[in-house]
């Protein structure tokens, strides 16, 4: 390939009066911009081990009330984008949030899409625009771009949950705003209709009623379920795994990142091929290892991983005798909108 030219090649006095009217030239900059066939990736293979974060998440409950916090949460950060960026991926950030008994964490709504994996605890709830959802572990809960919501806990032990948001993509377009609010007055009406079960919704007088987010909490003895069935039917060698979709849509859950529930069998392994979007594991049960990057993490129960695009991926189950529950995380549905997913 044709080396270009670079910025020392010109004169300096030009370089300076580009400078001056904000003008920059393009080629010694080009093959950075556009490397040859593979991306130049910033996220690196990342492993945050919750016997590590989980001390130091129940310290900061000692250290900062919730009245100081807002969100009281542990930011887990890719060191190749810089800590103070606080993204895992280009699009994904990861935080582990801990609401305390008797905590509130008031109401609020943004531009940017959230969901929470419950990974201990019981007793808390999330209020998404008047539906109280109760928060159990593994369940996978839904605050969508814009809607009400707020943190409440009921129970007698610290809750914490994983928050899985696209605020690095949202904050790169510069759309990124929060709107406080009041406590929100609790409608049972969503709560107590079959919109909560996947592939029911209410059609009064055969009447389709289309929310736009029909389904906000995932309960993970469903999911768990529906893998196991999955499993039993489906050949030994392939991959055990459930997308989670608008039941009205059937399209992704939310529309910029995509979730997924995983099971390996005993002992098996799987090979994901090198696909566009990076993409996040987090053990719900069990343990698995993953491989990526030259890279070997063995994760444990509440264990999170992330791994940048354009990387294959093997992920074990390490244990020969049980299965393995992961929850997912990626970028594909943002990829698949831009035309920029790809599969290799
Ligand atoms: O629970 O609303 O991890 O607004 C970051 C921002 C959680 C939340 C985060 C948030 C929240």
């Amino acid at each position: 390939m044709q080396a270009l030219g670079t910025l020392a090649d010109l004169p300096p006095d030009y370089v300076k009066e580009l400078e001056a009217l904000n003008l920059v030239p393009l080629w010694p900059s080009l093959r950075g911009v556009m490397p040859p066939h593979i991306p130049t990736r910033r996220t690196r293979a990342t492993a945050w081990r919750y016997q590590s974060v989980r001390p130091l998440l129940l310290k900061a409950g000692d250290l900062t009330p919730i009245e100081k916090a807002e969100r009281r949460v542990l930011v887990l950060a890719n060191p190749g984008h810089g800590l103070e960026r606080m993204q895992a991926s280009p699009a994904i950030y990861l935080g582990m949030q801990l609401l305390l008994p008797g905590e509130w964490a008031p109401a609020h709504r943004h531009t940017p899409n959230a969901v929470r994996m419950v990974v201990e605890g019981r007793g808390a709830y999330t209020t998404v625009d008047g539906e109280k959802l109760p928060m159990e572990r593994g369940d996978l809960i839904l605050t969508p771009t814009g809607m009400w919501h707020e943190h409440g806990h009921d129970g007698d032990q610290p809750v914490v949950w994983l928050d899985v948001l696209d605020l690095p993509l949202v904050y790169y377009l510069e759309t990124s705003y929060h709107i406080n609010g009041t406590q929100q007055a609790i409608t049972t009406e969503r709560t107590e209709t079959p919109n909560a079960r996947g592939g029911l919704l209410p059609s009064p007088a055969f009447e389709r009623r289309h929310t736009r987010y029909p389904m906000l909490r995932y309960p993970w003895v469903e999911a768990r379920a529906a893998l196991e069935q999955l499993a039993r039917v489906q050949a030994a060698d392939e991959a055990v795994q459930l997308t989670y979709i608008n039941p009205d849509s059937g399209d992704d859950a939310q529309n910029i990142l995509g979730y997924y529930a995983l099971m390996l069998r005993p002992g098996q392994t799987i090979e994901l091929p090198a696909r566009s979007p990076a993409c996040v594991f987090h053990v719900i049960e069990g343990g698995a290892t993953i491989r990526a990057c030259e890279q070997s993490f063995d994760l444990l129960e509440a264990d999170t991983a992330c791994v940048p695009g354009y990387e294959p991926i093997a992920v074990r189950n390490l244990s020969a005798d049980t299965p393995a529950f992961l929850f997912m995380a990626d970028e594909s549905p943002l990829h698949r909108k831009l035309g920029l997913y790809e599969r290799r």
